[in-house]
């Protein structure tokens, strides 16, 4: 039996708190203006979950990999627009530049990163370049003291807000994924702009951009490991991103099952709540088992990390399964809901727009199934 520590529990509260006031009464308005809100982000920040997972002596909270997993839940519950900060900011950008950055460089980015006032994004994708990560078009090449990056990425969350680019560039075509390199690039560089992108399903309270490096010029202390370190570089940050990825789906998958429980007890339908009908019960106990399951693969994950275990595997399983039960668990809940559930009074629609990315994103469904059975079988079946 998995229990958690009294200061788990107590983060836990907090963070339960923090997002019923915070974050959930501002969420429906950023979803209706299409809005990100920088100052909520600053917030979050102040709360010390931007650098959770962070050694104090950068500015962290130096918690454990499953706290942080809780606390991305709870915000994952309230807002997903909110939860991808976290999953960008410090599983995607801290956590790398944690593991593979220089002291300097640790000492320049992470403190500002932690408190939220410095975002940063995670420009690995690019128009031609989803599942096939390694396939880069954007270069970097060799000049006097620094490297010259051209190129563009796509689908880049907070790439209009942030101010440091993590930037992924093929340095040598000839070497495939040992050629790439990953840079820290500012945003305010010469040759760097960005543009947002617009008529999302959902995630409408995120930012979403297009960024393009025109010459962009960097010093050599702006390369972060070694040359033909950015594929490893870009595996082991969505690592740390799937599984943030994840621990928001539970949230979402407990929010929906939170509301469709108070919903389905107060309307009645045939002079009885809708709550003691065994179709609706079978609904909810559908979206239990999954809200349980997918916590519990979560918290593996999370334990697994902790111990410095290999969980490329079984953060994928977490991924794969919290995210397709997000969806699932919003789809039911609205429902559950019926005519009240496709207007944005409850929030199960938003949970069910904003859950849809999460099954494409940070690696689809269908690439989680690839590591997974090549894992069980030993057979790379992703390339044909
Ligand atoms: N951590 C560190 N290194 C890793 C790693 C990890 N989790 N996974 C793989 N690597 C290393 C391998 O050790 C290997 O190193 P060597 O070249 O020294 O042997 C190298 O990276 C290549 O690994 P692999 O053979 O697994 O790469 P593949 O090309 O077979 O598979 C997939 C890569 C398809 C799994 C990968 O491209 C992928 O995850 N694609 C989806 C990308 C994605 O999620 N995009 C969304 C972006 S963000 S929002």
């Amino acid at each position: 039996m998995i229990s958690l520590t009294d200061e788990q529990r107590l983060i836990q509260e907090t963070a339960r708190e923090f997002v019923d006031n915070e974050v959930v009464p501002k969420a429906r308005d950023s979803d209706r203006a299409q809005r990100f809100d920088p100052e909520l982000a600053r917030r979050v920040g102040e709360m010390g979950y931007l650098g959770a997972p962070v050694a104090e002596e950068y500015g962290g909270r130096d918690l454990d990999y499953f706290t942080y997993g809780l606390i991305v839940e709870e915000i994952g519950r309230g807002d997903s627009a909110m939860r991808t900060v976290v999953s960008v900011v410090t599983s995607l950008v801290c956590s790398s530049i944690v593991r593979w950055g220089s002291e300097e460089q640790k000492q320049q980015w992470l403190p500002g990163l932690c408190t939220g006032e410095t975002l940063g994004c995670f420009g690995l994708t690019e128009p031609d370049t989803g599942s096939d990560a390694s396939n880069l078009k954007t270069r970097a090449e060799k000049v006097d003291g620094g490297w010259r990056i051209n190129g563009g990425k796509m689908w880049i969350s907070l790439g209009n807000y942030a101010k440091l680019a993590m930037i992924f560039a093929q340095t040598d075509p000839e070497k495939k994924h040992k050629g790439l390199a990953c840079f820290l690039v500012p945003t305010d560089a010469d040759g760097f702009s960005s543009q947002e992108i617009h008529g999302k399903l959902g995630l409408k309270g995120s930012d979403t951009a297009e960024l393009s490096l025109d010459g962009v010029e960097v010093p050599d202390s702006a390369l972060m490991g070694q040359v033909g370190d950015g594929f490893k570089i870009a595996m082991s940050a969505l690592d740390s991103g799937r599984y943030s990825v994840a621990a928001g789906c539970v949230g979402i998958c407990q929010g929906s099952l939170d509301a469709s429980v108070a919903y389905a007890k107060e309307r009645t339908q045939f002079n009885r709540p809708i709550a003691s009908f065994q179709l609706v019960q079978e609904m909810i106990a559908d979206m239990v088992v999954q809200t349980e399951a997918a916590r519990g693969l979560v918290w593996r994950a999370g334990w697994l990390k902790d111990q410095g275990k290999p969980s490329t595997t079984e953060t994928s399983i977490a991924k794969l399964y919290a995210t397709e039960a997000a969806v699932n668990c919003a789809d039911r809940a609205i429902q559950v809901h019926g005519g009240s559930g496709y207007v944005d009074d409850h929030p199960v629609e938003r949970y069910w727009r904003d859950a849809r990315v999460t099954t494409l994103y940070e690696g689809t469904s269908q690439i989680q199934k690839l590591i997974i059975g090549r894992a069980y079988t030993g057979i790379n079946a992703l390339i044909p």
